[in-house]
């Protein structure tokens, strides 16, 4: 026996210098593999030393213990029980793409920065886009806010754009951040739910913050449930200010507005993708970029004075508060455009660090206090989670221009720097950095007088007029979607009292929406409405803050799934599939079974997906091509009427031939605008590129 496996060991030796060359024979479980002949590199420990044999720990005997020495095994081993680190506190499932940014406008008049006066010019950018409340293995569709950081690898050093795709924040003051977050992760005793916040600890922190029903308006909305990462707007919520070269701040607030369009699903289709697939979010910005199908979005600003903003009816630098655009314009000044999947996740996605700390000159904070607080915990948590001051080495986080300082030393040190020169100022050497006062970071020269407290300006009372202002911009569609959400959220909430609050102060945003919502939950009686710090202003409705108005009638981007049996008719499954294709969809062909599927007249058609794995909530609008035999094999799968139900259900458009027409009866799925005949492939891609909005009322009860 001893023999034997000594035997095995030798035959593995076929190397030249450190290449393997050639077949390899690879002994698993005793017996030989052969492995594809190729020019491997040799597979090495850390410290580069062949290995020969990586299936078998050194062992005393065949039956013996593993021996100590075994330095192979230990390294391997004791590598791989040290692979995590501590995920994002907050942020933890995301999505990262390499891109770039180019500037169109010069702000030159505002600002000294190179990466806002450069036109033409193309800075690398990272881009990292998340949910909010589950963890790092959590799914994407939940209900959530979605992060969307970049960095901006600015020739002046890295720049990051850490926003939200809503513009406002649920509070006013960094020093509650801690317990809004605790109140909204999973409940510390049980341990979930993951990833929602319908449960009992949000809704009562927010039930006692009247400051986050701004907020709660958004994230009642569908633009918590969007339908891509290629699909939602990116806010910097925060003013921040632009500094010209006479050393003059403007404000400016930045956003990212989608070439897509904006896009969400509807609350049953996210519940439903967040079964057919984990990674819907993740695996359609993969499908996209590897597709060569780039997203891009438009970088836009609003600029204003002190002057201006003394004059608007609320404070620009609460955090809860957006610019109207009807009131400060939005000007576009650049485009980003992302179009290279990372190597690697974990190098790239998972050790990208954050910090709106990190700014170029010519760019500068304001005094909203939730940024202030920003400003000391992005640092803070990457030294936790990346465990070393040197955080900023690791490729993805350097800056792409020269860097040097006389910051020596601790852990996971990379540079080597020479000389014994590590202070400033210094007479000793020529080389070292020294201060650039000419184009180095200034602050924005800014008067602050006053009396130190821990104080809430008054300007930041009036926490109920933006919430109506949102509520009333929207189509009545999107009003019933965020009855029905307030309703969904709040019904898994086990304290009447927190129910009860949560409707009083809808009462402040509109009446009949406390009242739609109340009924829904059962209660009888409208609760009293909470005292309002100020009373709420009428303001006037800002059509640009729907996603109905901003939603693209296009297919590009977007996904059309095309049922298909045995005996389906070739010709008008081509037709439908050209006419989707050439439109900029994504076409996948569904069939009970993958592999080749025998169409009528002896053609076949290799299917895209399987049935059971492919429900219709992974497309934007559907066809159904069936021969009487199809229909006849589908009419028994419950995937199959699942299929048609769902596309009904989420406003799909449908086409349908004879057969596709037989199964939407078999489902009990009625007839509307929306089911089209599939021979008429124009009227099909016309309605397939938005949503059958008037079919809701025939599918769902809403609040
Ligand atoms: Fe964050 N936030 N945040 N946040 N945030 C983090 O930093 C924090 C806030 C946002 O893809 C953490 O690196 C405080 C607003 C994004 O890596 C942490 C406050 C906005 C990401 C942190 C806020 C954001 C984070 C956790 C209130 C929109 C993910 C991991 C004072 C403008 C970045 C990390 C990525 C991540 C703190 C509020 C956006 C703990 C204290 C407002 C997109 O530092």
């Amino acid at each position: 026996m001893n023999n034997e496996t000594t035997n095995h060991s030798a035959r593995l030796t076929k190397e030249k210098g450190s290449t393997l060359n050639g077949d390899l024979q690879v002994a698993v479980g005793g017996e030989l593999h052969q492995i594809a002949g190729g020019q491997h590199p040799a597979l090495t420990t850390n410290q580069g030393v062949a290995l020969s044999d990586n299936q078998n720990s050194l062992r005393a005997n065949p039956s013996g213990p593993t021996l100590g020495e075994d330095f192979i095994l230990r390294e391997k081993i004791t590598h791989f029980d040290h692979e995590r680190i501590p995920e994002r506190v907050v942020h933890a499932r995301g999505t990262g793409v390499h891109g770039f940014f180019e500037l169109t406008t010069s702000l030159k008049q505002y600002t000294t920065a190179k990466i806002l006066t450069e036109v033409g010019e193309k800075t690398p950018v990272f881009t990292r886009m998340s949910t909010v409340a589950g963890g790092a293995g959590s799914v994407d569709t939940p209900r959530d806010v979605r992060g969307f950081a970049v960095k901006f690898y600015t020739k002046e050093g890295n720049w990051d754009l850490v926003s939200n795709n809503i513009p406002v924040f649920f509070i006013q003051d960094a020093i509650k951040f801690p317990d809004l977050i605790h109140a909204l992760k999973m409940e510390p005793d049980r341990g979930f739910p993951q990833s929602s916040t319908a449960h009992d600890t949000f809704w009562d922190f927010i039930s006692l913050t009247p400051e986050s029903m701004h907020m709660v308006m958004w994230i009642m909305s569908d633009r918590t449930i969007p339908r891509s990462l290629r699909m939602i707007e990116g806010f910097g919520v925060h003013s921040f200010r632009l500094i010209n070269h006479l050393g003059e701040s403007t404000f400016v607030k930045f956003h990212w507005r989608p070439k897509l369009g904006l896009q969400s699903t509807i609350w049953d289709e996210a519940v439903k993708i967040s079964g057919a697939d984990q990674d819907f979010h993740r695996r359609d910005m993969f499908d996209a970029i590897t597709s060569g199908n780039f997203p891009e979005w438009e970088f836009a600003v609003q600029l204003f004075t002190q002057e201006e903003a003394d004059t608007f009816p609320f404070d620009h630098l609460d955090p809860t508060k957006l610019i109207p655009e009807e009131l400060v314009p939005l000007q576009v000044i650049g485009r980003m455009v992302l179009d290279r999947w990372p190597n690697n996740f974990f190098a790239e996605t998972e050790q990208v660090a954050y910090c709106p700390s990190h700014i170029v000159p010519g760019i500068d904070f304001s005094n909203d206090p939730l940024l202030q607080g920003r400003l000391f915990s992005y640092h803070d948590t990457q030294l936790s989670r990346l465990g070393t001051p040197n955080f900023h080495q690791i490729p993805i986080n350097a800056p792409k221009c020269p860097f040097a300082n006389h910051q020596r030393d601790g852990q996971m040190q990379m540079a080597q720097p020479a000389g014994r020169v590590a202070y400033e100022p210094n007479s000793l050497s020529a080389e070292s950095p020294r201060e650039a006062p000419a184009y180095g970071f200034h602050s924005a020269a800014v008067t602050e007088t006053g009396v130190k407290g821990r104080i809430r300006a008054a300007s930041f009372a009036d926490h109920y007029s933006q919430a109506r202002m949102f509520y009333i911009s929207q189509t009545a569609y999107e009003q019933a979607h965020i009855a029905s959400a307030l309703v969904f959220e709040l019904s898994k909430v086990e304290h009447v009292h927190v129910r009860d609050a949560i409707v009083g102060h809808l009462r402040h945003i509109e009446e009949a929406l406390a009242k739609r919502v109340a009924l829904g939950l059962g209660i009888d009686e409208l609760p009293d409405a909470p005292v309002a710090a100020m009373p709420v202003q009428e303001m006037k409705p800002s059509p640009a803050l729907q996603i109905i108005g901003k939603m693209q009638d296009t297919l590009k981007g977007r996904a059309i799934g095309i049922l298909i049996a045995n005996g389906s008719d070739g010709a008008v499954i081509e037709q439908i599939r050209k006419a989707a294709t050439d439109a900029g969809a994504a076409v996948k062909i569904i069939a009970p079974n993958v592999g080749d599927v025998k169409l009528a007249a002896g053609l076949k058609l290799n299917a895209d997906g399987q049935l059971a794995g492919s429900p219709s909530v992974l497309f934007d609008a559907v066809a159904v091509i069936l021969s009487d035999e199809g229909v006849k094999a589908l009419s028994m799968e419950s995937a199959a009427i699942d299929f048609v139900r769902d596309a009904f259900g989420h406003l799909k458009a449908i086409a349908v031939d004879k057969g596709g027409q037989t199964l939407l009866k078999i489902a009990n799925v009625g007839q509307d605008a929306g089911v089209l005949d599939a021979n008429d492939k124009e009227a099909f891609i016309a309605a397939a590129k938005t949503r059958q909005w008037d079919r809701e009322k025939s599918v769902r009860t809403l609040a």
